[in-house]
């Protein structure tokens, strides 16, 4: 070992997974530059890293074609009973998963080194923050861990001899025999790949996957899974969220924190800069808030990550131009296609094909080639430092005083453009029905409807019934000075197909009305599913919309409404008596609306 480990239940605990995992050395990562770039140096010496020409400090990794995404098949909630994980986890009894792992774990880091990564989530030493220390076999999964997280010494230094930590245990599952070449991207078949979150003892054991959300487990394991549990026991929340801070021509400062599932733009929201004159959009986190009743009653947000792992494919200038330049240098990027020149590509960043590529696969790729040059889950991971338009107050450990949160999906039809909830409780059932028709980058088949609540279907590491119910509690507590709850849906079409709102920086216009509704600026008029805009309330000035394609976006059917009713009905049939009695309710008085 290459460090002192005061920490009693940290050594114990390198120890105990060291005599299991058999690795040929250990080694303590202190999150330092050289450490970074050592690592990186090393990566490309043994062919899993290209160094990209065009991009200062940047480096392409190629995955197996079996290892791109979450598997959420393959992730598991292995609470003491089934019935504390809940009818949307996979759940196993935790003394079997552990042994079947344990035996999968046994000597899985064979001719490797075993890497003990020390980070926190939040910043170092805020009060909101968590500290994580994370085992693996992946050289990949410390560099983009140095980049998602606080990887630092000092975070064992705060740990002392005694203090806390949620231990985060991964391996990509490939031992290596004497002698036997590596591969480019070593990684464990599908059916032994294990997701597993033991939420009453703070545990994540990861293995045989070495991507995203799989095995960076400060990510969507600790933040979110793990996170959501201890949140409900603390009485917090730990949210699957943008942040941003929205700032009006007079200086006035907005927070809004938005959930939307995986692959319905939340990096390009969270960074979004307004096509309206004299506002500001800041970007405080694109993906995941931890959130605290302070001492003003209010909540206030941190974001916990360090960096973005963003999707790349529909990534581009004209999409998310900051994205683009807060990925310019010392940036990741994993599936991506590789340019003649040295530098990436992927699906929609740029209008003109290149004449040559190597795919994500390492093929030649040509405009005529059927496949695609980048898997649609192809990713960049950069530091937040990196965003032009990063707030100055995003590292802030008192977070940032939330003023609305907003729910939505992606839906072709039905939901109009933006409508406000009547009350945090009716907020909270239009968080618990929120829906999304999937795509190409996320689960299911295209095009199918998934009701996903609050965004946190995959990633809620407890009953979404007690869940639901945590977020009424929190509402109590929060009384007056709750925030205020809106749903919008960026992804209505018109009868041909084509999408009714430009989206984008326009969507400030949407975020502009949902401030002036906190401010008590403006009415609204109210319809079955809530409160929709004033005729004319929404601020179109220099957009070209006619005010049939207006209309059609706002418009709300209520046959097309009535027609959901079945659906939210078995959706809420999964929860049986966990789902909270002020929910029925508000199906009951939903219908009556409807009629
Ligand atoms: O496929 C993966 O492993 C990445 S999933 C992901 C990454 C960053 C932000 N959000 C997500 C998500 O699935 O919500
Ligand atoms: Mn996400």
């Amino acid at each position: 070992m290459n460090s002192t480990v005061k920490n009693k239940k940290l050594s114990d605990w390198i120890t105990e997974v060291a005599g299991m995992c058999q690795p040929d050395s250990i080694y303590v990562c202190d999150g330092s530059r050289e450490e970074y770039d050592g690592m990186v140096e090393k990566l490309v010496l043994s062919g899993s890293a290209i160094p990209l020409k065009k991009r200062p400090r940047s480096y392409l990794f190629l995955s197996d074609p079996s290892d791109v995404a979450r598997v959420e098949d393959r992730t598991f909630i292995s609470t003491s009973s089934q019935a504390e994980a809940g009818p949307t986890n996979n759940w196993l009894d935790p003394a079997a998963l552990k042994e079947t792992m344990k035996s999968l774990y046994r000597g899985c880091m064979k001719g490797r080194t075993m890497y003990v990564i020390p980070f926190s989530m939040g910043p170092i030493g805020s009060p909101i923050s968590k500290i994580g220390v994370e085992i693996t076999d992946s050289p990949y999964v410390v560099v983009n861990m140095h980049i998602m997280t606080r990887v630092s010494s000092s975070v064992l230094e705060i740990l002392g001899t005694d203090g806390d930590f949620i231990p985060c245990l991964h391996s990509i599952g490939a031992p290596l025999e004497k002698g036997q070449k590596d591969v480019q991207w070593p990684c464990a078949p599908m059916e032994s790949k294990y997701i597993s979150h033991f939420p009453e003892e703070n545990l994540i054991w990861s293995y045989g996957s070495g991507y995203g959300g799989n095995a960076l487990l400060g990510k969507k394991c600790l933040a979110l899974r793990i996170a959501s549990a201890m949140a409900r026991r603390e009485g917090w929340l730990a949210e699957h969220m943008l942040i941003l801070r929205l700032t009006d021509p007079d200086g006035k400062q907005y927070h809004i924190a938005a959930a939307f599932p995986s692959a319905c733009g939340k990096t390009n929201l969270a960074m979004m800069q307004p096509s309206l004159k004299g506002w500001k959009c800041e970007c405080i986190g694109d993906d995941i808030a931890w959130m605290k009743i302070a001492s003003d009653g209010r909540l206030h947000a941190i974001n916990p990550e360090s960096g973005f792992f963003g999707v790349a494919p529909g990534t581009s200038y004209d999409t998310n131009p900051m994205a683009m330049d807060t990925i310019r240098e010392n940036a990741i990027f994993t599936n991506c296609a590789l340019t003649d020149d040295g530098d990436v590509w992927w699906e929609g960043m740029t209008g003109d094909l290149p004449s040559h590529l190597i795919d994500w696969k390492g093929r030649d790729w040509t405009p005529e080639s059927k496949a695609d040059a980048a898997h649609p889950n192809a990713r960049f991971t950069a530091a937040a430092s990196q965003c032009p338009v990063i707030c100055k107050d995003w590292e802030n450990p008192d977070g940032v005083p939330i003023d609305i949160f907003i729910f939505g999906g992606r839906r072709g039809s039905v939901v109009p453009l933006v409508y406000e909830a009547f009350s945090w409780e009716h907020g909270v059932f239009l968080g618990a029905t929120a829906a999304s028709e999937t795509t190409s980058a996320n689960i299911g088949a295209i095009g199918n409807l998934r009701r996903d609540p609050f965004a946190m279907k995959p990633f809620c590491g407890y009953n979404m019934g007690d869940y639901f119910q945590h977020w009424l509690d929190m509402g109590e507590r929060l009384g007056s000075k709750a925030p205020r709850i809106f749903y919008v849906n960026w992804f209505r079409k018109n009868q041909d197909g084509k999408f009714l709102w430009p989206g984008f920086s326009d969507n400030s216009r949407v975020l502009k009305w949902m401030c002036e509704r906190v401010d008590n600026k403006t009415g609204a008029r109210k319809s079955p599913i809530g409160l929709l805009p004033l005729e004319g309330a929404l601020d179109l000035s220099c957009l070209s919309m006619g005010s049939e394609d207006m209309r059609e976006l706002m418009s709300v059917d209520t046959a097309e409404w009535k027609a959901e009713i079945p659906d939210i009905e078995a959706h809420f049939a999964m929860f049986g008596k966990r789902l909270p009695q002020r929910l029925r309710k508000q199906l009951k008085d939903f219908s009556e609306r409807l009629g």
